[in-house]
């Protein structure tokens, strides 16, 4: 279990600033005033584990804040530059146990509780979870934080309270039901209210003059989230902006009897900050979204310009050299316009001076290629809501093509074109079809449909300057390729246009952006492109989530500073064919899986046996992520078992596959994935003659918290995107560092962990990012080569084996019949592949020695994928921040 009674690691004194030398005493006291201050009583035996972990986290929150206020005063003194990271999401999971250990307190609150007969586990669990994310970005964003700080580096993120984060998923009946996360209920002990802290923010109105007059303005109210470094007395930032209304009440229209007039000013300005939108590399093009964008990030710019002119008054020219913003993906790239509209409207810049500041303050990362995902706002609506940034976006982006038509390189270009006819508009992109299409449909906004067979231009219609053509693809802002007649705002170029560095997320990926959507910039900018390989905190995702294989590690490389140096985790490769040691491991793995294996009971109700393989599954439900190609093999499997004598029975390995995940409310596809998991579980789990064969068990509500559990406890895990579809992933990282074997694509980071733990000890299929472009243009036309296997699995689902026959067709018609231009992710042309590399893996589990000695060589090859190395190199790199530790007193 998680006891933090026993830490895994020994706070060497004096090397972290926060972890003190009072005694238990003292901190027994701290709990019991904290347990009164709460408005419990100190009978701790008579108290629920909510009020156990209010009064306890109270009182490590006294602890945090003043190692908080300590730093964040000293670097106001210095007056250092600072890294501000502008995200959306921040997927924060539960503060507690991260807290207590990143403190160095685990050891001491881990006696005092015990000696108060509480467990710290049950006091873990009455933590509501800060689920302000969808997935991937969004806990990049939270392992960021944590190394952030950790490296002493001078930085602060910068997002949304949201008041509901992450939708809870409920399964009714095998299909996926939405529930609000109502986070906030019980308090939140672990941010402080600002009430002085806030910043107008306005939308709509006109522009005149380029005076923007705003015709609905709300308040931004700031609240910070103090975030711990590890040994070290750092503390950094997270600040969250929640909406309120300008006026708190319209008394004219409560005096004219009109109660429900009179707050509805609060109620809208409320909806700004309400709820996560769970659309995971989805588009949704709801204003309200926008509205959250540039709520966010023009609070977030304005804070930050107020501290600087505070100190700096209007030396402008400076600002370069004490902020730089990172922008997470194209959710806060309004703040390109934002920066220039406070430069020069409200700090009186002119535009060259504007336009240097914010080059050299602003750099992007990109984390998708999926078309859908790409931010496309309509002129007509940022017209609408921001109308100044829209005058600022078409500036922009008229001085940029301008700028280029200064470039050798283009130049040539645009006399070619000059001298030729003029050039077609673009083509629609192919779209995939079916199942794709539908989830486009469901969720990009008007601008994204098709209007149907309008691109060739109409006869008598105004042709083209042959310059502007020529220059057409740098245009920031497009015309709608399905609409004719429609603007969109490309917020990725914006974003490019406007940052001194632009990011991929893994080798491939960067490589990727540079020759498809970004190909136009890249080739005028090369110098901007860079590639930063993700990572993920060993503090959480190794130390804290499985202390007993964290204690072996430290045990046998002799201390534990691989928390903060995950490279000595390397160490460990001497120990990979020690048979005492592969024992202790494995033993730790068992026992991991019964932590799992108890934890699928409270929460499923299904009672699982911890011999089988445990091959898990989980990330955000989409069809690029191929669940379908997993669960395809599942039936698979359980047709040959089905088919198999008993004594051929005797020879299949145990498995259990666990599959978890939530799919965007609107995304038709991938809940029919989800039903389709829950009704193969449904037959295979109730039938004798598989018994302990096979287990196949959804796992609901997937969360920070669950894979804290799952990681630890799992020994295979599927990482099978269809290649150069899945920007990094960064779950594949957090099952590396916990030994767990990998099955997967040559896609995003599964190459570089190939890299690192050797290639031949992951089970690699699938066809190379190369090939798909060419199945998708043209092979798939005459491609006829179904694997027998294939069609037996698919027509399971077809034939209704397991139930649900006509719910599940259109699931298997996006599969069938790729001649049709089906199957967009290559699910059948993998399948041959991935049951091969499938085999392998049963037939390794079979040597357990093997195994674990892999397992061993997972965890040695996963220092690179620590988040303090992705860090440093943005800290070097692109941001040029220096650490700035709190000197001891
Ligand atoms: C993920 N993207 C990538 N998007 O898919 C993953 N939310 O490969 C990568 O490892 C990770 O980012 C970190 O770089 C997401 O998680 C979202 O969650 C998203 C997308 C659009 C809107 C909201």
């Amino acid at each position: 279990t998680r006891a933090i009674a026993e830490p895994p690691v020994k706070t060497a004194p004096g090397s972290n600033g926060v972890a003190t030398s009072e005694g238990d005493s003292k901190l027994k006291e701290s709990i019991l005033q904290n347990l009164l201050n709460t408005g419990s009583s100190t009978h701790i035996e008579a108290l629920d584990a909510k009020d156990v972990y209010r009064g306890v986290a109270q009182s490590v929150r006294e602890k945090l804040v003043a190692a908080f206020n300590r730093t964040q005063e000293y670097w106001r003194e210095e007056d250092t530059k600072f890294i501000y990271y502008l995200s959306a999401e921040f997927l924060m999971g539960r503060s507690l146990l991260n807290t207590v250990q990143n403190l160095g307190l685990g050891g001491p609150y881990g006696e005092v509780l015990k000696e108060l007969g509480v467990k710290m586990e049950a006091l873990v669990d009455a933590e509501q979870n800060a689920a302000l994310g969808n997935g991937g970005l969004g806990r990049l964003a939270a392992c960021f934080l944590d190394s952030i700080a950790t490296l002493d580096l001078p930085g602060w993120g910068y997002g949304i309270r949201y008041k509901y984060g992450m939708f809870k998923q409920a399964l009714k009946g095998g299909y996926q039901d939405e529930l609000p996360d109502i986070w906030l209920t019980n308090g939140n002990p672990w941010e402080i209210a600002r009430p002085n802290i806030t910043y107008r923010i306005g939308f709509y109105g006109t522009v005149d003059q380029f005076q923007w007059s705003p015709a609905e303005e709300v308040i931004a109210k700031a609240y910070d989230n103090p975030i711990p470094g590890f040994q070290t007395s750092t503390v950094g930032n997270l600040r969250l902006w929640e909406a309120l209304p300008l006026h708190e009440f319209d008394l004219a229209a409560f005096n004219k009897g009109d109660y429900v007039q009179a707050v509805e000013e609060r109620r809208k300005a409320e909806d700004i900050s309400a709820v996560l939108y769970p659309n995971d590399a989805t588009e949704y093009g709801k204003e309200l979204r926008l509205k959250q964008q540039y709520f966010f990030v023009s609070a977030s710019l304005q804070d930050v310009l107020a501290r600087f002119r505070e100190r700096h008054g209007a030396n402008w020219p400076l600002l370069p050299e004490k902020a730089c913003f990172q922008m997470n993906d194209t959710h806060p790239t309004i703040a390109v316009a934002e920066l220039m509209r406070l430069l020069i409207d409200c700090e009186g810049l002119g535009w060259d001076a504007a336009w240097a500041i914010t080059q050299k303050c602003l750099a992007f990362t990109n984390h998708t290629v999926m078309p859908e995902a790409l931010e496309k706002w309509p002129v007509a609506v940022i017209g609408k809501l921001l109308p100044r940034h829209m005058e600022i976006i078409d500036k922009i982006d008229t001085i940029w093509k301008d700028s280029l038509k200064e470039q050798e390189k283009v130049l040539g270009q645009v006399e070619a074109a000059a001298k030729s006819a003029p050039p077609k508009p673009p083509k629609a992109e192919i779209k995939p079809k079916g199942a794709v299409e539908s989830l486009t449909d469901a969720l990009t906004f008007k601008a994204g449909e098709p209007s149907g067979g309008k691109e060739e231009p109409e006869e008598g219609e105004e042709e083209e300057d042959p310059v502007e053509a020529a220059l057409a693809k740098y245009s920031i802002i497009t015309e709608n390729p399905w609409e004719k007649g429609v603007k969109l705002v490309n917020m990725a170029y914006l974003a490019v246009v406007g940052s001194k560095a632009v990011n991929g997320v893994a080798a491939i990926h960067s490589e990727i952006i540079k020759d498809t959507i970004f190909k136009d910039f890249y080739d005028v900018m090369p110098h901007k492109f860079q590639n930063k390989t993700n990572g993920v905190t060993p503090r959480r995702w190794l130390a804290w989530c499985n202390p007993a294989l964290a204690a072996l590690i430290t045990e046998a490389l002799g201390g534990d500073e691989w928390i903060n140096d995950a490279t000595r985790l390397s160490g460990l490769r001497k120990f990979a064919d020690d048979k005492d040691f592969q024992a202790k491991w494995r033993a730790i793995k068992l026992a991991n899986k019964e932590r799992l294996a108890a934890k699928i009971k409270e929460r499923t109700g299904v009672t699982l046996p911890t011999t089988p393989l445990y091959d898990i599954q989980i990330k955000r439900i989409h069809e690029y992520k191929r669940q379908y190609l997993n669960l395809l093999s599942v039936a698979w499997r359980y047709h040959q078992i089905k088919a198999a004598t008993p004594l051929e029975r005797s020879k299949f390995v145990p498995r259990v596959v666990l599959i978890g995940g939530k799919a965007a409310s609107a995304y038709y596809m991938a809940k029919k994935i989800i039903r389709l998991t829950t009704a193969i579980g449904e037959t295979v789990n109730s039938d004798p003659d598989v018994s302990d064969l096979l287990k196949v068990v959804f796992l609901p509500d997937y969360n920070v918290d669950w894979a804290e559990v799952i990681i630890p406890g799992s020994e295979l895990s599927q990482h099978i995107s269809t290649a150069g579809t899945e920007a990094s992933g960064t779950s594949n990282m957090k099952f590396a560092m916990n030994g767990c074997l990998i099955i997967g694509t040559m896609d995003g980071a599964n190459i570089e962990i190939a890299e690192e733990v050797g290639k031949e000890n992951l089970f690699v299929f699938g066809m190379p990012a190369e090939d798909v472009q060419g199945w998708r243009d043209g092979k798939r036309a005459e491609w006829k080569d179904y694997d027998p296997r294939f069609t037996t699995a698919l027509n399971m689902i077809k034939d209704g084996v397991f139930g649900d026959k006509e719910y599940f067709q259109d699931l298997a018609d996006s599969i069938s019949d790729m001649s049709k231009g089906n199957d967009w992710f290559l699910v059948a042309p993998d399948f041959t592949d991935y049951l091969r590399a499938q085999a392998e893996v049963d037939k390794l589990y079979l040597d357990q020695d093997e195994w674990t000695r892999r397992s061993i060589l997972y965890t040695a090859g996963s220092g690179f994928f620590s988040s303090d190395r992705t860090i440093k190199q943005y800290a070097d790199e692109i941001w040029d921040v220096k650490p700035m530790p709190v000197p001891s007193s």
